[in-house]
C-alpha cells in the first residue's frame, strides 16, 4: 500500500473506532429515555455516557473522517498529498489528544458534554486533549492549502478540482472558527482547570464557544457536501448539473459562517438584542449556499435518473441506483437534511427560539444534520473510499446496502418524536427517570419510548457499519488501490474552466475575516468590560 494511503487509512481506523464507542454509548441513552429499569442507571453513568457519546461523535469520528477525506482529494489531485511525514506527525499529535480526552471521560473526570461549558469544569487533560486534537488539525489545514495552491500554480488560469477547492475553503474556515476555541481553551478553561487561576467568566466562555461552534457545523458539512457534488453524480449514473454554482457555495460558506454564533445565545444575558439581529441576518444568509446546494444537488442526481431512464415527472427518482450503499446514503441524508434544515431556520429565529432552546428539539435538530446529513455521508463515503484507499474489496456488501435504510428509519423515529416532545417542553440533557414528577411526564413517555426505538434501529445501523468496516479492514480480499473519480459537469465550456472570483479563496477568507470583525469586535468588547465576579468549578457528576 502507498505510504500516503497508510496515512489515510490509519485515520479511518481512528475514525471508525470512535465512532463505534460513542454508538454503544448512544445505546444506552436510549435505555434510559425508554426509562427501563438497568442497573446502570444513574446520572452520573448518563452525563458521562453523553460525554463520551458527544465528543467522540461529533469530534473525533468527524474530525479524523474529515482529515482522512481531505488527504484523499489532494493525493488524487496532486499525485501525493503534501508533507506526508508531518502529516503523520499531526496524526499521532490528534490520536494522542483524543486519547488524553477519552480517558478523562470514560474515568469520570470530564463530565461536561461535548459543549464543555463552564462552569462545568474537567481535568486539565480533557482540554488540553481536545486542544491538542485542534492543532493537529491546524497542520492538516495547512496541508490542504499547500494542496490547493500547488494544483493552481501547476494548472495556471485553470481551477483546482471543485473537491480541491471545497477542502481548501474548509481548511480556511476552520482555521478562522479555532481562534475561539483556541483562546477559550488558553486562555480561560486550561488555566482554571489547572488551579492557576479560581475562577472563570461563564458568558465569556460561551461566546468564544460559539465563536467556533458555528462554523463547526460547516466544518462538518462541507466535507458531505463534496461527497454530494463531486462524487455521487457520478456514482449514480449522472453529471454535476452546475460546476460554476457549485464553486459559489464552498466560495459562500467561508465567507458566512462565522459571524453567526449568537444564534446559539439568544437567550444569554450580557449580549444586546442588535447584536443578536445581526447575527440573525447573517444566520439566514448562511442557509442559501444550502438552499443552492438543494437546488444543484438534485438536478444533477435528476440527470442521472434520467439518463438511467427514468421518465415523467418524478420517475428518475425511482431510476437512481438506490442499491449503491454510496448513493442511498446521500439520498437519505439529503431527505433527513430537507428536515433539519428547516427546523434550523425555526431555530434561528429569535422568538421561536425562545420556544425549543434547551428542550429535546435541538438535539432532534442537530441528529439530523450533524448525525444524517454529515454522519451518513460519511460512512456512504467510507463504502467507496475505504477499498479504493486500502486496496481491500468491500465486505459484507449485504449489511452495507441494508445500513443506510437502518439509519433513515432510527433517525426518523428517533428526531420525529424528539421535535415533538421538544415543543412540549421535554429539556434536553437531563437526566431523571419521572422527570422529577414534571407534569408533562406521562405526555412525554409515548414519545420517549418511540425515541429510544429509533435508538435501537440506529444501533444496529450503526454495528452494521463497524462490522463493513472491520471486516473489510482486516479481511477485504486484496485488490490494487484505485483512484476516485470525480463527476463530470454537465457542461464543461470547450478548453475546460477558468478561474473565476468565486476561485479566489485568499479574497473571501480577507472578507470573511472583516465579517467577523463586524459581528463580534465591539460584543466582545462590552463583554470584557461588564463588571466580573466569575465562577468557581463545578464537578456535580
Ligand atoms: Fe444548526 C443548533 C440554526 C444547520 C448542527 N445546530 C445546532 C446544534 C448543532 C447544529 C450541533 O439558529 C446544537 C448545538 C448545541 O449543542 O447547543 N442550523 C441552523 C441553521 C442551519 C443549521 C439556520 N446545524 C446545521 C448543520 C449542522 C447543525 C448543517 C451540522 C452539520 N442550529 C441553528 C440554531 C441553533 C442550532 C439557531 C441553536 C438552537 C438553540 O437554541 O440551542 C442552516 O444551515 C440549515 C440550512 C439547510 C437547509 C436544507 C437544504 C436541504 C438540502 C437537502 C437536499 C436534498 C437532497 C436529497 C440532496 C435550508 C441541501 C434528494 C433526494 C431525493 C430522493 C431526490
Ligand atoms: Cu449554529
Amino acid at each position: 500500500m502507498p505510504r500516503t494511503n497508510r496515512l489515510i487509512v490509519a485515520h479511518l481506523w481512528v475514525a471508525i473506532l470512535a465512532f463505534g464507542v460513542a454508538a454503544s454509548m448512544a445505546l444506552m441513552q436510549a435505555i434510559a429515555r425508554a426509562n427501563l429499569e438497568v442497573p446502570y442507571q444513574s446520572a452520573r453513568m448518563y452525563y458521562m455516557s453523553v460525554t463520551a457519546h458527544g465528543v467522540l461523535m461529533a469530534l473525533v469520528f468527524t474530525t479524523f473522517f474529515i482529515m482522512a477525506l481531505g488527504y484523499s482529494v489532494a493525493q488524487k489531485e496532486n499525485g501525493d498529498v503534501k508533507w506526508p511525514r508531518f502529516g503523520w506527525a499531526m496524526f499521532v499529535l490528534a490520536s494522542l489528544g483524543a486519547l488524553m480526552a477519552v480517558w478523562a471521560i470514560l474515568t469520570f473526570r470530564a463530565s461536561v458534554l461535548y459543549t464543555f461549558y463552564p462552569p462545568l469544569q474537567a481535568h486539565p487533560a480533557f482540554y488540553i486533549g481536545l486542544t491538542l486534537v485542534v492543532v493537529a488539525s491546524w497542520g492538516w489545514c495547512a496541508s490542504m492549502i499547500a494542496s490547493w495552491r500547488e494544483s493552481r500554480k501547476r494548472n495556471g488560469d485553470r481551477p483546482a478540482s471543485l473537491a480541491m477547492h471545497a477542502t481548501a475553503a474548509n481548511a480556511m474556515l476552520w482555521l478562522l472558527a479555532t481562534i475561539g476555541v483556541a483562546s477559550e481553551m488558553l486562555f480561560q478553561l486550561i488555566p482554571w482547570s489547572l488551579g492557576w487561576v479560581k475562577t472563570v467568566d461563564p458568558l465569556l466562555a460561551r461566546t468564544l464557544f460559539w465563536f467556533f461552534g458555528h462554523p463547526l457545523v460547516y466544518f462538518w458539512l462541507l466535507p458531505a457536501y463534496v461527497i454530494w457534488y463531486a462524487l455521487v453524480p457520478r456514482e449514480a449514473g449522472g453529471k454535476l448539473f452546475s460546476e460554476p454554482l457549485a464553486r459559489a457555495t464552498f466560495a459562500l460558506f467561508l465567507i458566512l459562517s462565522t459571524p453567526v454564533g449568537f444564534h446559539h445565545q439568544y437567550q444569554d444575558p450580557g449580549i444586546s438584542a442588535g447584536w443578536k439581529l445581526f447575527h440573525t441576518f447573517n444566520t439566514m444568509a448562511i442557509s442559501f449556499p444550502s438552499l443552492m446546494t438543494a437546488f444543484t444537488v438534485v438536478a444533477s442526481l435528476e440527470v442521472a435518473g434520467r439518463l438511467r431512464g427514468g421518465r415523467g415527472l418524478f420517475g428518475w427518482i425511482r431510476a437512481l441506483p438506490w442499491s449503491n450503499p454510496t448513493v442511498s446514503s446521500v439520498l437519505l441524508a439529503g431527505l433527513l437534511f430537507m428536515v433539519g434544515g428547516f427546523g434550523g431556520s425555526i431555530n434561528a429565529a429569535y422568538t421561536m427560539n425562545s420556544v425549543v432552546h434547551n428542550t429535546a428539539w435541538v438535539a432532534s435538530h442537530f441528529h439530523l444534520t450533524v448525525g444524517s446529513a454529515a454522519a451518513l455521508t460519511f460512512m456512504g463515503a467510507c463504502y467507496y473510499l475505504v477499498p479504493r484507499i486500502s486496496g481491500r474489496a468491500l465486505e459484507l456488501g449485504l449489511l452495507a446496502r441494508v445500513q443506510p435504510y437502518l439509519w433513515f428509519l432510527g433517525m426518523a423515529l428517533f428526531s420525529f418524536t424528539g421535535h415533538i416532545a421538544g415543543l412540549m417542553g421535554l429539556p434536553r440533557r437531563v437526566f431523571a427517570t419521572d422527570y422529577a414528577g414534571a407534569a408533562q411526564a406521562q405526555a412525554w413517555h409515548g414519545l420517549t419510548s418511540i425515541s429510544a426505538l429509533g435508538g435501537l434501529v440506529l444501533f444496529a445501523s450503526a454495528g452494521f457499519f463497524v462490522l463493513v468496516m472491520v471486516g473489510t479492514l482486516l479481511a477485504g480480499k486484496k485488490t490494487a488501490p484505485a483512484p476516485i473519480e470525480w463527476a463530470e459537469p454537465l457542461e464543461a465550456p470547450p478548453g475546460g474552466f477558468r478561474s473565476t472570483i468565486w476561485d479566489r479563496l485568499g479574497l473571501w477568507l480577507i472578507v470573511a475575516v472583516v465579517l467577523v470583525i463586524l459581528a463580534y469586535a465591539v460584543p466582545l468588547w462590552d463583554i470584557l468590560h461588564l463588571p466580573r465576579y466569575g465562577s468557581p468549578g463545578f464537578k456535580p457528576f
